[in-house]
């Protein structure tokens, strides 16, 4: 087994993390930035070290300090964490040449995937089934046009690059297609550097349901089920289901095999997640792959009893995975809530300060708080909003959401504004209770509506 771990990330993901290892015996390494001297990861670990300036590329972005921080406190591995370098192929490759392990899957599987026009085209190989849409890149308009033609409107035009909405547009009808490609590829180059295009099919409605793979290097490869991740804003989830109230235990295995074989394919190592779109009909479409631990991966852990990264740790020591796929299965209803830092009133504005004072709900079976949020602790403004996940389980569905609305009314945080309001009224509505929802509802049909009310604290 490892012995010391260096955690390349910071906030709850950080602690998660932390955690996991004193828990192994494994010592931890944190790396803080300047705005994070006082952040609970900096506190919890073993040992901490200073890696630059409150700027993300100045301190969890540089590729060398980190690389100096783990070579001075002897660590032998390097978690990633989510965001930040957990999908970044030059860092893997570096913390191989420097023989540190990377906790994650092959440099290659995360170039390969990195790509979504080639991810698609691995999965074609698989025998995965794939959004239809374009093979090779579409470099203009005009072959865009010849293509959207051929596969029928709507379609969608997506970076290669891209991930998470960035340098994609939803084209409806031909006569918007000129500027769109052009505002898609401008984006794609401005925010990625790589402005090839690609293009498919809108799939709608439908649901955003992912697969939770884990994979060791003796070969073995399992799925841990379904998460349904529909509910997003701006394409940021907002909350996370398992098991899915969409998918018949049939779909739900066809998903499970055929995540496991994308997996086999590309030699994929680590914990892993597939995502689908899955249409009105059960017909799943792979969408994308994304190769490291998932904010939402508690969702998993709750509904299984699988520790995913105890098991990350396991996979990179060589251990052999605990857990056999007939051991695993889903049980009662999982849901998990984010908490962002951010006021839902004056569209979702990001908030910093200090926390004046701070209450996480607790008590009862089958309730989790994932933060590294204490009283008297400033959030920084330089970083990611979500602050903390509530993750709740129940024998079934009302169950969990019974037992999360009374999680929210329990948490308080003064100091700065969040979305616990938001996360209630979500709970509350009518069509998420009945389970009917697809991936436009909150953003075009639930948002529309809802008049965010005044904070009780
Ligand atoms: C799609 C799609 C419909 N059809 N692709 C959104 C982010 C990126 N990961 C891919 N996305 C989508 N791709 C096809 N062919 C709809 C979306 C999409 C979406 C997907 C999951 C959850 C929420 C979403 C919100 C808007 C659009």
């Amino acid at each position: 087994m490892l012995k010391k771990v260096l955690i390349a990330n910071r906030g709850e993901i950080a602690v998660r993390i932390i955690r996991a290892c004193h828990e192994m015996g494994i010592q931890t390494v944190a790396v803080y930035s300047e705005a994070d001297r006082e952040a609970l990861h900096t506190q919890l670990a073993t040992e901490a070290i200073c890696i630059g300036p409150a700027r993300a590329t100045d301190s969890y972005l540089d590729m060398t300090s980190i690389l100096s921080a783990a070579v001075v406190t002897g660590a032998q591995a390097i978690h990633p964490g989510f965001g930040f370098l957990s999908e970044n192929s030059i860092f893997a490759t570096m913390c191989e040449e420097m023989n540190i392990k990377f906790i994650g899957p092959k440099a290659e599987t995360i170039d390969l995937m990195g790509n979504k026009s080639n991810a698609r085209n691995a999965m074609i190989e698989a025998e995965v089934p794939v959004i239809p849409g374009s093979k090779d890149y579409i470099h203009t308009a005009e072959e865009a046009e010849i293509k959207a033609k051929e596969l029928g409107y709507p379609v969608i035009l997506k970076a290669a690059a891209g991930g998470g909405g960035k340098g994609m547009r939803k084209v409806m009808a031909p006569e918007e297609l000129i500027p769109l490609f052009s505002q898609a590829k401008a984006e794609a180059k401005a925010a990625f550097g790589d402005d090839r295009m690609y293009i498919e099919k809108i799939i709608s409605p439908a649901r955003h349901i992912e697969m939770q793979i884990l994979a060791d290097e003796h070969g073995n490869v399992i799925h841990l089920g379904e998460r349904d991740c529909s509910l997003q804003r701006n394409h940021q989830k907002v909350l996370e289901e398992a098991p899915s109230t969409f998918i018949s235990d049939q779909t739900r295995q066809e998903m499970g095999e055929t995540a496991v074989r994308a997996a086999q394919h590309v030699g994929y190592i680590n914990a892993g997640t597939i995502e689908f779109l899955v249409d009105s009909d059960e017909k799943f479409y792979f969408m994308e792959m994304n190769t490291r631990i998932q904010v939402e991966h508690p969702v998993t852990e709750m509904a299984t009893g699988v520790d995913i990264v105890k098991e990350q740790l396991r996979i990179a020591s060589g251990i052999p995975l605990s857990i056999k796929q007939e051991d695993v299965t889903l049980t009662g209803h999982t849901i998990e809530c984010r908490i962002n830092a951010e006021n839902p009133a004056e569209n979702f504005r990001p908030s910093s300060g200090q926390i004046d004072y701070l209450f996480l709900p607790s008590g009862g079976n089958g309730l989790r708080v994932e933060s590294a949020m204490y009283g008297g602790y400033t959030i920084p403004p330089f970083y990611d909003s979500m602050i903390a996940k509530i993750i709740t389980k129940g024998e079934n569905r009302e169950e969990a959401i019974a037992k999360m609305q009374r999680a929210l009314q329990e948490l308080v945080i003064h100091g700065v504004d969040t979305n616990q309001y938001f996360q209630e009224a979500i709970l509350q509505d009518e069509r998420f209770v009945s389970g009917q929802f697809d991936t436009d509802y909150l953003q075009n049909v639930f948002l529309p509506t809802w008049q965010p009310q005044t904070p009780r604290n």
